[in-house]
């Protein structure tokens, strides 16, 4: 039995972030295939009930223990591992920061427009809309923080970055906009994460890709 097990799936960047960090670790781990898309998993009262009563994945299981919420189990990973955590207190603080931003707007909004454009088929236009102008308003306050500086805490890599890149390694024709050209800091600091060693495509690491009805 590896040492850690991740409640998972290919198409799921939060997922993903959690993926990384125990690759990026070199963690001793296996996914657990959630079937979110077939099943509905997630919304199942057996889920809700055994793995996770807040309904979502990612869901690390250690001994014991089941840990959600991608950022909370990046800092438990960080602190058992002693990597990507910060060197400090006050880094710690920023990270702590940036991966509340990450999970209220940077993420949050990307997520589910990718969701009802690219799986649900089904966004109401005016939802759509919305979601795209909260995209815009927080990629240009990342593309804005990252022309200062290599990683978003400092010039090494740490949680936040793992946190923020989640979903930025999708195909290209998720996004309606062109990353490469819209936002040159933020691709450039995607191109450093991708050179680090042992990152994986999301695809790569979790189960569940190519989805059966694609
Ligand atoms: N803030 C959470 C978000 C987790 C989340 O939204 N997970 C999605 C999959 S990517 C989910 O399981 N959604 C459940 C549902 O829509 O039923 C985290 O970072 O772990």
């Amino acid at each position: 039995m590896p040492e850690y097990q991740l409640y998972c799936f290919a198409q799921s960047g939060n997922s993903y972030k959690v993926a990384l960090m125990l690759s990026f670790v070199g963690a001793d781990w296996a996914p657990i295939f959630v079937d979110f898309f077939g099943n509905r998993d997630t919304r199942s009262q057996p889920y809700r009930a055994d793995v996770n009563e807040m309904g979502e994945a990612p869901v690390l299981v250690h001994k014991a223990r089941k840990l959600s919420q991608s950022g909370a189990i990046l800092a438990y990973l960080a602190q058992r591992s002693g990597q990507l955590g910060g060197r400090d207190e006050i880094e710690r603080y920023e990270i702590q920061r940036w991966i509340l931003f990450d999970n209220h707007r940077f993420t949050a909004h990307l997520a589910t427009h990718r969701f009802l454009t690219v799986f649900a088929k089904a966004g109401d236009p005016a939802v759509i809309g919305f979601l795209r102008g909260r995209v815009k308003s927080a990629f240009a306050i990342v593309e804005n923080h990252l022309t200062a500086t290599e990683f978003t805490v400092g010039s090494t890599a740490t949680i936040v970055d793992i946190s923020m890149c989640g979903y930025l390694f999708y195909p290209a024709h998720e996004l309606w906009f062109d990353l490469a050209a819209e936002y040159p800091a933020i691709s450039a600091w995607l191109g450093r994460i991708k050179a680090l060693p042992r990152r994986a495509h999301p695809h790569d690491l979790m189960p569940g890709h190519p989805l059966a009805d694609a």
